[in-house]
C-alpha cells in the first residue's frame, strides 16, 4: 500500500480546516481497505469531533457495503491519536472499540497529555502501529503547535506598519492609515493565522482598534491579550467589544508569555506601539518580525518607531523575504 500517498492526502486535506480548528492542530484520518479509501475524517472545528472519530463515524455507515468489520481496514492518521479527556473523549477508546487492528501515524502528538501515551494504549490493545510516516510534513502543517510544545513558549511575531519617514502614529490621537489597503487586508489574514493578538494600553488609547479578524473566510477569532494597568471605558474602546480577552497588569514580559506555555495558545501576534514593541524585540522572546513600509511620508506631530535596520540585525533578526504589497513593501525577518 502506498502509505505516503494517503498520508499526504490526509495532511493536505486537514489544512482546509486550519482557521476553524485553531488553536487546535489540523489533523486528518483516512480509513483504507486494500488500496481504496473507505472514509476520511478531519478535525474541522475547535471543540468538536477529532479526525479519527469523523472517519470512524463515516465508515460505520458503509459496513456491509464496502467492508464487513473494522479489522479489514487500516487507519492512517496524521497525528498520534489522543488518549485524554479534553473537549471530546479519547480517540484511542474509539479506535479500540471499533476493532481497527492497524494504525499508521505521521507524527507523535507533542502535547504532554498525549505524547507517546496514545501509541502505548493502542499497542496494549494489540493494535499494530507504524509511525513516522511523513513526520516532517505533519510537523510543518502544524508549525506553531509543534514549536510551542518543543520550546515551551508560543511562537511570537511582531508586526509593525510604518511610513517612509518611520512614523508609527499621530501624537494627537488622530487615526492614521499608515499603509495601503492591500497591506491592511494582509494584516487581517495574518491575524487569522495566530491564536492570539497582543497589544498595549497606548495603542488602545491612540488608535481605538477592534483588533479582531475581518476576512472573507471562516475563522475562529483570536484571543486578545492586553498588557496595561490603565482603566478603560469598555463602551468607548472597541477592543473590549469581544469577550475573549486576557488583561495583564504585570510588566514582566517573560512572566506574561510563560502564562501561555500550558494554555492552548500556540502563537501570538504583537501589534503594539513603539514602546511595547521595542521591549518585546529586546526581550529575546520574539521569533519573527513583519514590517509593512509605505512609500510616502507622514508629517505633523507624530511618534516614530525608531527601529533601524541595525537594531534589527543586532537583535539577531535575518531578512527572510521582501515583497511588494500594494504601494508598500513587506519584509519578513526571522530570529534564528
Ligand atoms: C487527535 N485527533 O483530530 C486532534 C487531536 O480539547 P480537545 O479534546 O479537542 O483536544 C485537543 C488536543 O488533542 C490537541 O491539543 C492535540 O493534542 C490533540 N488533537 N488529536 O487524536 C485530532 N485534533
Ligand atoms: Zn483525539
Amino acid at each position: 500500500m502506498n502509505l505516503d500517498k494517503f498520508m499526504l492526502r490526509a495532511i493536505n486535506e486537514s489544512k482546509r480546516f486550519k482557521f476553524t480548528a485553531k488553536p487546535n492542530p489540523v489533523v486528518g484520518a483516512i480509513l483504507v481497505k486494500d488500496k481504496e479509501i473507505i472514509s476520511e475524517g478531519y478535525h474541522e472545528f475547535f471543540g468538536k469531533n477529532h479526525a479519527e472519530i469523523n472517519a470512524i463515524i463515516k465508515a460505520k455507515k458503509l459496513i456491509g457495503k464496502k467492508f464487513n468489520t473494522f479489522d479489514e481496514l487500516t487507519l492512517i492518521c496524521t497525528l498520534e491519536p489522543c488518549c485524554h479527556h479534553g473537549k471530546t473523549g479519547p480517540c484511542t477508546d474509539a479506535i479500540v472499540e471499533s476493532g481497527i487492528k492497524n494504525v499508521v501515524i505521521g507524527a507523535l502528538d507533542p502535547n504532554p497529555k498525549v505524547s507517546g501515551k496514545g501509541i502505548k494504549i493502542l499497542k496494549e490493545n494489540n493494535i499494530n502501529i507504524l509511525h513516522g510516516v511523513l513526520e516532517k510534513e505533519v510537523e510543518k502543517s502544524n508549525e506553531f503547535f509543534f514549536f510551542k510544545h518543543k520550546t515551551k513558549k508560543p511562537y511570537i511575531t511582531v508586526k509593525i506598519a510604518r511610513s517612509l519617514n518611520d512614523v508609527s502614529y499621530y501624537a494627537n490621537g488622530f487615526p492614521a492609515k499608515i499603509t495601503s489597503k492591500e497591506s491592511r487586508n494582509d494584516v487581517q489574514t495574518l491575524r487569522a493565522n495566530y491564536d492570539a493578538i497582543l497589544t498595549g494600553g497606548n495603542t488602545i488609547k491612540n488608535d481605538n482598534p477592534r483588533m479582531n479578524t475581518r476576512v472573507d473566510f471562516a475563522t475562529n477569532q483570536s484571543k486578545k491579550i492586553l498588557l496595561s494597568s490603565k482603566k478603560f471605558d469598555k463602551e468607548k474602546y472597541k477592543f473590549f467589544y469581544d469577550s475573549d480577552i486576557d488583561i495583564h497588569l504585570n510588566k514582566n514580559l517573560k512572566d506574561i508569555i510563560s502564562c501561555y506555555t500550558k494554555s492552548e495558545i500556540n502563537s501570538i501576534l504583537i501589534e503594539a506601539g513603539p514602546k511595547l514593541t521595542n521591549s518585546f524585540l529586546e526581550s529575546g522572546l520574539v521569533d519573527s518580525l513583519i514590517i509593512y513600509s509605505s512609500s510616502s511620508n507622514i508629517n505633523g506631530e507624530t511618534v516614530k518607531w525608531k527601529i533601524s535596520k541595525n537594531t534589527i540585525s543586532n537583535l539577531g533578526f535575518k531578512l527572510e523575504s521582501r515583497s511588494d504589497i500594494g504601494s508598500d513593501i513587506k519584509e519578513i525577518y526571522k530570529n534564528e
